[in-house]
């Protein structure tokens, strides 16, 4: 890159060069600090930074307010250097400190260096991002950063080319945030990692990825990992040869080499920033000093030679000599920087360590004061002492050891009345509140904008209302909203030119152009990443999975990463992204999926919705939108054809969720459903009337959140009996609907007859009609079903059919 601009290197003062090696050096005296901490037993575990110091603090000099990281653990110093990561919140977080100051990442949720900023306020609005050097909140699974990163990178295409987000100052400047990604060479195996590379490839995106390559992943050596034992040598394809053409800048660099790292982050990062070209930057000869993580030493598998390798380019040590060298300070000069980090990582740790056990001896003081005075006028004395000696002894104590100590002492005193008593119990349920509030909280947005707090505008009809095709309906639906708010963009397979394969957005791309309704290549996991960046960056996404048999490729990010990001991040960030998919029944094993159990035991975080129709289904949309929260809404893909009226609100009509609909009333029995199945269902029930049943049937509308007023627990108490019935396998979402309502809504209580499941059978449905017909749940099977149940409570009545 030639500019007239001065370089880095003729930049660089020496107060710069010493003020990032007291950097570097803190943060290698934390992770050897931290460490110790680990094997002392005041942490859990440790996994750190050292050996990849110098190339993140030539990376966070570029790195600039605005910009997103989207790395891995090993990213403390980059954290240090941008000024996001102080030393004592370091080592708060791997206390595992549950206060949002004290580790602002994930206040104490996550274990040690996993790192990111708060893009929200208390009250879980945005902040400013553009006043903050952001990092998107790390996850554990490798290269599980990378579709996320994907889409960090699409939004800065989509502020610098959608002018009507120009106005959108707290988000972007015209486009020019870079989404900086960093990765393990081992990790670049995985198949998501090679996903992202060429989605950026094709999307042309500002996404810079850096891969820290020390040659192992664990104990694997690079042969083992990735071809030629070189990621930029087989990525090679993708360098574009000149300007006009479309591909990759690839750079390669020693991770020990100071002023070469500066010079390629500087390099990089302009043709990424100002061209939206990708970049991968290979960072080779990287060393990891103290091995992998904690859980065991690097001696085990590395030969000897490669430990002596690693001493002599550390690049730490490489700096040092580098300075010196370079007359830039002298050997005093840079033995007092070491003295004084390791001061001052001391006294971080001390603090950071003396405040937690403050805030949970506070906890203990009070438990065993409380416990004391119970034991002075207790027949159970000699229990309470010596239960409250026990935890006297514990050093140092962590938060469960008194409340496992009080819930222990009040069984023995469970006959008791005594003032002394009630402060007891009254001390449990507050600690235990506000442990709820630590461990249990955030699962969902607790701001104004949580989806429960949107109300419920309902559907408008008039005689000049038209009847047409289902997807019509939505197409209305999503025509309204591209036009509504420009923070919204559809893509995934087809989506754009035809209009997705069932056409509900046909005619949209030409009406709003191509960034805003998009085709993707075939690519399940990184569609959803390209949403999450994009939504953690302030826009409102729609991704759509083609068919729900294909969301498998895509439930991982959707588990590990979107629906646990408000709750790893204790309300720090969010990303309302809305992933749309169709399923239930239509045509064989790939085509007819409807793993719904699935689904519910994976994205707790996020809502699914299961709506019946289209109708409902824009309902649900228009919720959606007006709500900060993640969603998966999963349409029937054999309703698209079916006649719906288009309500004349379209735009504005709103359906809550957690509300089931009852679609028939009756009163023997309660049968409930969702998707593709109630119009069987309906259907099942009217053929039932004729044999004198009288069948409830409910639409529980959205699984999670199921139910929140106990709609159908009202209706068994007047019905007596239940039967369940949907597409899943036995045992899948039919017994989650079974938990929810005979146990957590207490129908038990009013079941005369034992409670049903009918689902499809264990196999998916072989092609053609007579495949569903034997798989899937058919009216006759639903009759039978409710039949059956009838009959064994009153035989005389219903005499067998068989
Ligand atoms: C999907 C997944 N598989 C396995 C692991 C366990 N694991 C954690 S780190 C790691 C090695 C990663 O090596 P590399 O990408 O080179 O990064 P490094 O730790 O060397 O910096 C493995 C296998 C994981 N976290 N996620």
């Amino acid at each position: 890159m030639q500019t007239a601009e001065a370089s880095i290197t003729q930049k660089l003062t020496a107060e710069e060069i010493l003020n990032d090696y007291r950097i570097g050096w803190e943060s290698r005296q934390a992770s050897l600090t931290g460490r110790k901490e680990v094997f002392m037993g005041k942490a859990k575990f440790g996994i750190f930074g050292d050996g990849k110091e110098v190339a993140q603090l030539a990376m966070a000099k570029f790195f600039q307010p605005g910009d997103f990281r989207s790395g891995y653990y090993r990213d403390q110093t980059f954290m240090f250097a941008v000024g996001e990561l102080t030393l004592q919140q370091y080592f708060a977080q791997l206390y595992a400190h549950t206060d949002v100051e004290a580790d602002p990442s994930t206040a104490g949720r996550a274990m040690n260096g996993h790192f990111g900023t708060r893009s929200l306020d208390e009250e879980g609005n945005w902040k400013n991002l553009m006043e903050i050097k952001n990092s998107s909140a790390d996850i554990s699974p490798t290269a599980g950063q990378m579709p996320r990163l994907v889409g960090l990178a699409y939004a800065s295409k989509l502020y610098r080319h959608n002018p009507k987000l120009q106005s959108m100052k707290q988000f972007s400047l015209n486009g020019n945030e870079v989404a900086f990604g960093t990765i393990g060479n081992a990790s670049t195996s995985e198949g998501m990692f090679f996903e992202a590379i060429n989605a950026a490839g094709v999307l042309q995106i500002p996404m810079l990825v850096s891969v820290w390559d020390d040659g192992y992943g664990i104990s694997v050596p690079a042969e083992y990992q990735t071809t030629k034992g070189s990621i930029s040598d087989i990525l090679s394809g993708f360098q574009r040869n000149s300007e006009q053409e479309q591909g990759y800048e690839i750079f390669r660099v020693k991770g020990w080499d100071y002023i070469g790292l500066c010079e390629t982050y500087e390099a990089a990062v302009r043709v990424c920033r100002e061209q939206h070209v990708p970049v991968l930057i290979h960072v080779e000869e990287v060393t990891q000093p103290q091995g992998h993580s904690t859980s065991g030493s690097h001696e085990r598998y590395k030969p000897a030679e490669r430990l002596a390798w690693e001493a002599e380019y550390d690049c730490l040590k490489k700096m040092r000599e580098w300075i010196l060298e370079n007359g830039i300070a002298t050997n005093e000069q840079v033995e007092q920087i070491e003295a004084e980090a390791k001061e001052t990582v001391r006294t971080a740790r001390s603090t950071a360590w003396g405040e937690l056990l403050n805030s949970v001896k506070e906890d203990h003081k009070e438990a065993l004061r409380l416990l004391d005075n119970l034991a002075a006028s207790s027949d159970e004395a000699t229990q309470l002492a010596s239960i409250a000696r026990e935890l006297r002894k514990i050093e140092p104590p962590i938060r469960s050891d008194a409340v496992r100590a009080v819930r222990k002492a009040l069984r023995y005193v469970r006959g008791e009345r005594s003032q002394a008593k009630r402060e007891l119990v009254g001390w449990l349920e507050q600690t235990m509140g506000e442990n709820a509030d630590r461990y249990n909280s955030y699962l969902f947005s607790q701001s104004e904008e949580s989806v429960l707090q949107v109300e419920e505008v309902k559907p408008e009809y008039d005689e000049h209302s038209p009847t047409v095709d289902g997807r019509e309906v939505l197409q209305a639906c999503f025509d309204a909203m591209l036009a509504r708010d420009p923070r919204v963009f559809a893509i995934g397979e087809d989506v754009g030119y035809i209009g997705d394969v069932n056409q509900a957005f046909a005619g949209l791309q030409e009406k709003y152009g191509e960034l805003r309704v998009t085709d993707t290549g075939i690519r399940e996991c990184t569609i959803v990443g390209q949403g999450i960046g994009a939504a953690l960056r302030g826009l409102r996404p729609i991704a759509e999975i083609q068919y729900l048999d294909y969301l498998l490729y895509a439930i991982q990010i959707l588990s590990d990463d979107l629906a646990t990001l408000q709750y790893r991040t204790k309300g720090g960030q969010k990303a309302p992204l809305i992933v749309r998919t169709r399923g239930h029944r239509l045509e064989g094993i790939w085509h007819s999926g409807s793993p719904i159990g699935m689904i519910l035991n994976s994205i707790r975080g996020m809502h699914v919705l299961v709506p019946r129709n289209m109708t409902q289904a824009a309902g649900f949309y228009n919720t959606l939108l007006k709500a900060d929260e993640p969603a998966l809404m999963i349409e029937c893909l054999n309703g698209y054809r079916l006649k719906e009226r288009v309500p004349n609100n379209i735009g504005e009509f709103t359906v809550p969720l957690g509300h089931p609909e009852i679609l028939k009333a009756g009163t023997d029995i309660t049968v409930v459903t969702y998707g593709s199945m109630c119009r069987i269902v309906v259907d099942a029930a009217k053929q039932l009337e004729t044999f004198g049943i009288s069948a409830e049937v409910i639409d529980v509308q959205t699984l999670l959140p199921f139910d929140i007023d106990h709609v159908i627990s009202d209706s068994i108490q007047k019905t007596s009996r239940v039967l369940f019935t949907d597409e899943d396998v036995p045992g899948g979402a039919t017994a989650f609907m079974m938990q929810q309502v005979v146990d957590e809504q207490g129908a038990y209580r009013w079941l005369d007859s034992k409670p049903t499941c009918l689902s499809a059978h264990a196999h998916r449905p072989p092609y053609g009609s007579d495949g569903d017909y034997f798989s899937k749940p058919s009216v006759e099977d639903v009759f039978e079903a409710v039949y059956e149940i009838m009959h064994e409570a009153n035989p005389e009545t219903f005499p067998p059919i068989y």
